[in-house]
């Protein structure tokens, strides 16, 4: 069985192991927001990756942003989930098993992405850094 590989990026791994080791009581806040913490794995490795985002719920689902902070790149998480969209979500103290299904659909990616800009400002100031078109999972209870 593949092991769990931290980011590399070292307050990413650190907010990860500090919203786990709390069973989601601490490390749960990106500049005052809350997160939610996705739970995947490698494409290539098969290793067990996770990746705090910010948290945006819309009903039962989660909507996941790809934004990597306006970069010019997606995140590789986006072609993990791509490759396997079969997702562990914690939210705080709940953990669920997820299908993260990419939005092609344009009208939904609108009606979803508002739901992301309401829950995270900052989204808007990224997509205004990147011409990619940031892409948005929906995530949904299995
Ligand atoms: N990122 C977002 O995109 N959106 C958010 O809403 C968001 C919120 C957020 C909140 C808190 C926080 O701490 C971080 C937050 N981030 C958010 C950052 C997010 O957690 C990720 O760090 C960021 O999106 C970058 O994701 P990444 O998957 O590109 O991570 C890189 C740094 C990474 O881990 N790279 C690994 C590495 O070793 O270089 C690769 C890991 C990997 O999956 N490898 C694959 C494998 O098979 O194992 C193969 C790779 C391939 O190319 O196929």
């Amino acid at each position: 069985m593949p092991e769990y590989q931290p980011s590399p990026t070292d307050w990413v791994a650190k907010q990860v192991e500090l919203y786990e080791s709390t069973d989601g009581r601490e490390g749960n806040m990106l500049r005052g927001l809350p997160i939610v913490l996705v739970t995947h794995r490698g494409r290539q490795t098969g290793a067990v990756r996770k990746t705090p985002l910010m948290r945006v719920a819309d009903g039962k689902n989660y909507i996941l942003v790809a934004s990597i902070g306006g970069a010019p790149k997606n995140p590789v998480w986006y072609y993990n989930l791509k490759a396997d969209p079969n997702i562990t979500l914690r939210d705080g103290t709940n953990v669920q098993q997820m299908h993260a299904r990419l939005v092609t659909d344009p009208a939904e990616r609108a009606r979803v992405w508002a739901l992301a800009v309401a829950a995270f400002p900052n989204y808007a100031d990224y997509e205004k850094r990147t011409t990619r078109v940031i892409p948005v999972f929906v995530a949904e209870p299995v």
